[in-house]
């Protein structure tokens, strides 16, 4: 029988997730559950490379871990875990530090926009990042990491790692490679079309947070930002426009030319709603679900220990044989 590929991705539970979080890393993670063996963790480690409020983390991880399951994450089929619970991780990225250098760290795109943002501090964690992620990584023996272009940076630190270390100490880490998928990759700011959508964006009207209620849904939308004709067509000289088209696509499961014709002769209001009602449509579910979820935490606390446990087991192959490989004494 041929062997299932691994699968390994994470968010971290720094802040209220969009609909780009949804369309562009979960919404593509449950399609992967049936056909792979997928490794889908809380990155709360990396989450406290800035500063975040315990209280509020705490509560955001377990948000979190509803949501995934809320989404369509199936715990039964993947291992679904928080990171911090799986101590392999930092134990990796010890050994993968004295293999990286500072150099290569300090050049990566998002520590230096971070280090910008966060001036006041810039501190190991910050530059460590890419170093634990690859640890996240190589410890499944992971082949694809799917995730939005804007991680694509360290997935190849990721491969950089696995492969100095193979060559250093003998064949040890599988090769990761990153899976980027086409639709609903890269959704945009409502209020900017020409920037990514975020979590952190201070305009709370450029992002619809899957938090957000139907009415507040419909009123972002209504204040999208397009242009001066009427006519909902995609075209790269109507970003607002063929954002929404994406939206809509993403949301409805239709290609964006169907969406097109859907619209052919209607103008901005009623297309705007319709955007609107589909993804609240859709989001409405979800909110309910994970409400319930959180309701019953006995439950999520046992699909975590499952999840670490699963976790754990896969971790302690790779790391015991990285022990032995550098020449940690594990006893004659
Ligand atoms: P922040 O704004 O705080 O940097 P973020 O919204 O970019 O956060 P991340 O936690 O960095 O979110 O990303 C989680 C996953 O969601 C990653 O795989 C990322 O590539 C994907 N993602 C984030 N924003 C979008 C977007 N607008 N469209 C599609 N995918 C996205
Ligand atoms: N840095 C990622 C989250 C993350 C991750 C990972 C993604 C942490 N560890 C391992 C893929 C594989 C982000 O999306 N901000």
């Amino acid at each position: 029988m041929e062997e299932r590929k691994v699968i390994y991705s994470a968010v971290q539970p720094s802040g209220n997730l969009t609909i780009g979080n949804y369309t562009g890393a979960i919404s593509n993670w449950v399609r992967m559950q049936d056909e792979y063996d997928c490794f889908y963790a809380v990155a709360d480690m990396h989450a406290i490379t800035v500063r975040q409020d315990p209280a509020l983390l705490r509560k955001r991880t377990l948000e979190l871990v509803a949501l995934y399951i809320a989404c369509g994450i199936d715990p039964e089929k993947c291992a679904l875990y928080v990171q911090s619970h799986v101590p392999q991780h930092a134990e990796l990225c010890w050994v993968l530090n004295s293999i990286a250098y500072v150099g290569e760290m300090s050049r990566m795109t998002q520590f230096k926009d971070k280090s910008q943002k966060h001036a006041e501090n810039i501190n190991m964690g910050l530059m460590d990042y890419p170093v634990l992620m690859a640890a996240d990584i190589l410890l499944y023996q992971t082949q694809l990491v799917p995730v939005g272009v804007d991680q694509k940076q360290h997935v190849e630190i990721a491969r950089d790692l696995a492969v100095r270390f193979n060559n250093l100490y003998g064949e040890t880490f599988r090769v990761p490679e990153p899976l980027i998928l086409k639709t609903g990759a890269k959704i945009c700011s409502l209020q900017d079309p020409s920037k990514k959508m975020s979590k952190s964006d201070e305009n709370l009207n450029a992002s619809i947070f899957l938090t957000d209620d139907r009415d507040t849904v419909l009123r972002k939308f209504r204040r999208a930002v397009t242009d001066s004709e009427n006519e909902v067509r995609f075209s790269e000289e109507k970003p607002g426009i063929s954002n929404l088209l994406g939206i809509y696509a993403a949301f409805r499961g239709c290609t964006v030319e169907q969406a097109e014709k859907e619209f052919a002769g209607k103008g901005y209001g009623e297309f705007k709603s319709a955007v609107g009602e589909t993804v609240a449509d859709v989001l409405a579910p979800i909110q309910e679900k994970q409400a319930q979820l959180l309701a019953d935490k006995t439950y999520l606390q046992e699909t975590l220990e499952r999840g670490a446990e699963h976790a754990f087991k896969a971790a302690r192959r790779t790391l015991s044989k990285v022990y032995r490989k550098v020449g940690f004494y594990r006893g004659d």
